[in-house]
């Protein structure tokens, strides 16, 4: 399987802890693409020109990051990252979103950020940056929820993406002020899955 990336992208970078959690690194091939620039052969592989994709052994593609984690955990029969049954799936699937919530947002600021400075807009950047803010704040707190602090879930990799675009020098530090967050994502961050999978390139 091939499975088209970029370095930076946080979406990502969730399949990419998941194929190492998985030890799935000898199946699945990791491409880098070109993503934003017209005419990038990428998008021959990929119409919507996004990252991640995985092109499974069959040929068929699929996006969505959530879809390919799904896939990939199913692969071996003996899924790690599904939800519990019954009522018990709201709590992980909640999380899960609000991490990923945050992850949009991040992606429009950093976005925005990299465009040439007479094509910036201040209201965007501003509006991203408090709602990151907003959501650090909140996470202070759900960073104490069992399912945060038990095996490693999607929620996890999903928050650990996120709060690692603080490298991407794009104004969002949310350390200060949030040190159950701090000690939690360092932990985490030392973690194989999340270590060699750390931004470095571009969105
Ligand atoms: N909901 C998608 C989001 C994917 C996404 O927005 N990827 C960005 C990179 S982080 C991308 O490919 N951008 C290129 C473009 O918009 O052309 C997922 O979870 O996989």
């Amino acid at each position: 399987m091939k499975l088209y990336i970029t370095d930076g992208s946080p979406y990502a970078r969730i399949v990419r802890a998941v194929i190492i959690e998985k030890g799935l690194q000898d199946r699945v091939e990791i491409i880098s693409a070109q993503t934003r620039q017209a005419g990038s052969p990428y998008y021959a592989i990929n119409p919507s020109g996004r990252v991640p994709y995985l092109v499974r052994d069959d040929g068929v593609g699929l996006e969505e990051s959530a879809l390919i984690c799904a896939y990939l955990d199913h692969l071996d029969g003996q899924p790690r990252f599904d939800p519990p049954a019954g009522d018990a799936r709201w709590e992980p699937l909640r999380l899960e979103a609000l991490a990923r919530s945050m992850i949009d947002g991040l992606a429009v600021l950093i976005r925005e950020v990299r465009r040439p400075e007479s094509e910036r807009s201040p209201t965007i950047i501003r509006h991203e940056l408090d709602r990151a803010a907003r959501l650090s704040q909140h996470w202070e707190q759900e960073i104490d929820h069992p399912w945060m602090r038990g095996p490693i879930n999607l929620a996890q990799l999903t928050l650990g993406s996120a709060l690692s675009l603080e490298a991407r020098k794009a104004g969002f530090s949310w350390r200060e002020g949030h040190p159950k967050l701090t000690a939690w994502y360092d932990t985490l961050a030392a973690r194989p899955c999340m270590a060699l999978t750390h931004p470095s390139g571009r969105h």
